[in-house]
């Protein structure tokens, strides 16, 4: 069956009862780039549904109808961090209650645990354990490479990497070399939250600087990773730091093309230290990744993550900017950690009844956005 990926529906043009968009969506039609100012202006519009369909103008023009989503198994090896990130509920103090490290043969019966469905790639993030050695990492990653060698590893988020490069007395281009060579395919976004020095300060004062998230980003870029881009927001954050966020990731891809995916996450406060702060609103989750269609043009995909926005919003947001809803998961601990109540993990019939009811074609993809073609337990890439 040939799939036609392009929409056919008759566009009716841009309407809004908002004119600080209309020189905006001239820009957006013209296919130009939009500023800082304009990025504000969107997010402070009342006119949310003007800001979607601008949005969904340029989804539906890179992707069409098509959505994405993988079969992944995420895989969180230690809940051990130095760090004491005040966002963040899933990380423990060395000694404390509750805390976990998985012994390596754990973590690879973890990977085989989520394997009934065929997973397509492993996403392996953890705490800043203190005296982890270099070698867990990358025995890790070759153990699991050599028992699942078609499985994709995308791995250890920016922060990671420039943890264990200090703490092994090494470069961060070292590091990722070796991670590299050891069988790490990709990496993921997380540890970005918002670059903005103020913010940073307060939420997750123990991480490296936004400037350094993005140095170590553009390593691996060089190095021949490509990885993703995340943001968290609904926290102390305002509109400008939001949009000098993404500026800075886009001026980083204009120079390196290395980031596949932006994943804007929606803070959950329970379980940490800002608890105090209320829970993201739809409103403001749809505005988010239409914004962020918006203005990271040099980006491929938009991903609405189901575990962070629910389930409905990530099928709305399919409408709103988004055209990749991510993956199965099967066993989330983070959001979890932190009050999240959507299911752990979802099954591949979910993700693509999700996808159709929203109108749109659901496209099962690896991680660098190959189709994923089926057979029984088993399944093979389009190269
Ligand atoms: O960096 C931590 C966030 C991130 C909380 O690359 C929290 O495909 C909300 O980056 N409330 C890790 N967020 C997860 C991540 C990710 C997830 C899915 C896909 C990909 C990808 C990357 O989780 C952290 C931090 O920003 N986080 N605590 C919290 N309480």
């Amino acid at each position: 069956m040939s799939v036609s990926t392009t929409s056919h529906r008759p566009r009716h043009g841009f309407q809004t009862d908002d004119p600080a968009l209309v020189p905006i969506a001239d820009k957006v039609q013209a296919g130009e780039r939009l500023g800082f100012e304009e990025g504000v202006t969107l997010f402070r519009s009342g006119d949310m549904l003007a800001v979607g369909w601008l949005a969904n103008l340029v989804r539906e023009r890179m992707h069409g109808d098509l959505a994405y989503f993988n079969v992944n198994r995420h895989i969180n090896p230690t809940n051990v961090c130095v760090a004491s990130c005040r966002l963040c509920a899933f990380g423990r103090k060395k000694g404390d209650t509750g805390t976990y490290t998985m012994a390596l043969e754990e973590a690879y019966e973890t990977a085989a645990a989520g394997y009934s469905e065929a997973v397509t790639e492993f996403h392996i993030v953890g705490g800043l354990h203190p005296d982890l050695p270099f070698e867990y990492f990358m025995d890790l990653v070759r153990g699991l490479k050599q028992r699942f060698p078609k499985v994709h590893i995308k791995a250890f988020t920016m922060v990671e990497i420039a943890f264990l490069a200090k703490r092994g007395k090494m470069t961060i281009a070292e590091t990722i070399d070796r991670m590299k060579a050891a069988g790490v395919d990709s990496m993921p976004g997380g540890g970005a939250e918002i670059f903005a020095d103020r913010v940073r300060h307060i939420i997750c004062d123990h991480k490296i600087d936004g400037g350094e998230w993005l140095e170590t980003a553009r390593l691996a870029h060089k190095a021949g990773l490509r990885s993703n881009a995340t943001m968290l927001y609904g926290h102390v954050e305002n509109e400008e730091d939001r949009i000098d966020h993404m500026l800075r990731l886009r001026a980083l891809q204009d120079e390196t093309g290395g980031f596949q995916t932006f994943i804007p996450l929606a803070f959950h406060p329970d379980n940490t230290s800002l608890g105090h702060i209320p829970k993201t609103t739809g409103m403001l989750d749809l505005k988010q990744i239409a914004v962020g269609r918006l203005m990271l043009d040099n980006f491929a995909h938009i991903k609405a993550y189901w575990q962070m926005v629910t389930p409905k919003i990530a099928q709305i947001s399919l409408r709103f900017g988004a055209d990749d809803i991510d993956g199965t998961v099967i066993e989330e601990k983070i959001y979890h950690d932190a009050g999240a109540t959507t299911p752990q993990g979802m099954r591949r019939a979910d993700l693509e009844r999700l996808i159709t009811e929203a109108g749109r074609i659901p496209f099962e993809r690896d991680t660098m956005y190959r189709a994923v073609t089926r057979s029984e337990d088993s399944f093979t890439v389009a190269v």
